[in-house]
């Protein structure tokens, strides 16, 4: 009995071994399949979980600064209306004017008002050199930190213009108020610049009118200006801008994007009609080029590219002049001719007005 029974036991124990200690070739391929699945599941998951992250430390950076400007911006408001001090440089501001064109010496108190605010917003918050006081003269001081400086952009020029000086009681951002991650110099100028969580840039667009009016409008179409004309104002700033205003429907409707928030009676527009075909001529000055589109709802504007590092929209132009006509500052966005992607380059930035990291 023990001779028959010995090879069935060795056969179960040898039976037993092979399943435990070994695995077909098919079972081989099915767990390696398994684990390369579940590997490139878990690469997907950790990118996107660090994609997210990304998007949030932006927008916390992008909040800040826009917190940061607000605060000024208050301030200056705040100044126009009440401080006596705000006089002086309001004289000093009509002064410049003046050299500029005599006309300003007859201009009407409201109208010089408006651009008062706009000329105290453009030095506060220059987007080239030359709107920085003193840049134009060679004036600057020996060690500023703008001396000298050339291919200087529109994210140095906001960090420089945020941490180096006093905005009517404002004082300057301190050091510790930003992260080393928030801000570096990129390019080694010696000049910082605000950068997103991929290490890219921000832009910062004064007034981001070209957004709203692509195609623009110079003064020409000012005098005949017609906001029936403008009907489609506002599709690709609202993908930047959340909350805009709807643009009017019906032909003839005043539409509500064709608002300058410092002018909404329209006084610099009706002004350059005023003065049409009379011997006074302003628009070597008021134009797009110095200012921005007339007419037109805007909103300081910091962006990130987001994740694709592609901004779809015409860079503020660096150094200290720009070109007669140049609306790259007031940013326009890409044709599609010019970039097919436009559309998808757009949709992924992160703004000071879109807070697409806080769920939208
Ligand atoms: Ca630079
Ligand atoms: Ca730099
Ligand atoms: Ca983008």
């Amino acid at each position: 009995m023990r001779h028959v029974r010995r090879p069935q036991a060795t056969a179960r124990r040898l039976s037993a071994r092979s399943r435990c200690g070994g695995f077909t070739l098919v079972e081989l391929l099915v767990v390696m399949t398994i684990i390369a699945i579940l590997m490139s599941m878990s690469i997907l998951v950790i990118a996107n979980y660090i994609s997210r992250a990304r998007e949030q430390a932006t927008a916390a950076t992008i909040l800040k600064i826009d917190g940061l400007i607000k605060d000024r911006m208050d301030a200056l408001g705040r100044a126009l209306e009440t401080d006596p001090d705000v006089q002086e440089t309001i004289d000093e501001i009509q002064a410049d004017l003046i050299a500029t064109n005599l006309y300003y010496k007859t201009i009407s108190r409201d109208m010089l008002s408006v651009l008062v605010r706009k000329e105290i917003v453009r030095r506060n918050f220059p987007q080239r050199p030359t709107e920085v006081p003193g840049w134009s003269d060679d004036t600057l001081p020996l060690g500023h930190p703008l001396k000298g400086k050339t291919d200087i952009s529109s994210s140095e020029l906001l960090y420089y213009a945020l941490t180096n000086s006093t905005v009517f009681g404002v004082p300057p951002v301190g050091a510790g108020e930003l992260e080393a991650s928030e801000a570096q110099d990129l390019d080694g100028d010696g000049l910082l610049e605000f950068i997103d969580a991929w290490g890219n840039p921000l832009r910062f667009y004064r007034w981001p009118t070209g957004l709203i009016k692509p195609n623009g409008t110079d003064l020409s179409d000012l005098i005949n200006y017609n906001p029936a004309a403008n009907i489609n104002l506002g599709a690709g700033a609202s993908i930047l801008i959340q909350g805009l205003p709807a643009p009017a429907t019906v032909p003839g409707e005043r539409n509500p994007l064709a608002e300058d928030p410092d002018d909404p009676l329209g006084r610099i527009v009706s002004e350059i009609k005023r003065l049409e075909g009379s011997s006074i001529d302003i628009r070597g000055e008021v134009n797009a080029t110095n200012w921005h589109d007339f007419d037109t709802f805007h909103t300081p504007l910091v962006v990130s590219a987001g994740r694709d590092g592609e901004f779809g929209l015409r860079p503020p132009p660096l150094g200290s002049t720009i070109s007669a006509g140049d609306r790259d500052h007031l940013a326009v966005p890409f044709t599609t001719a010019e970039d097919p992607q436009v559309e998808s380059h757009l949709s992924d930035n992160i703004t000071n007005r879109n807070r697409r990291a806080g769920g939208n």
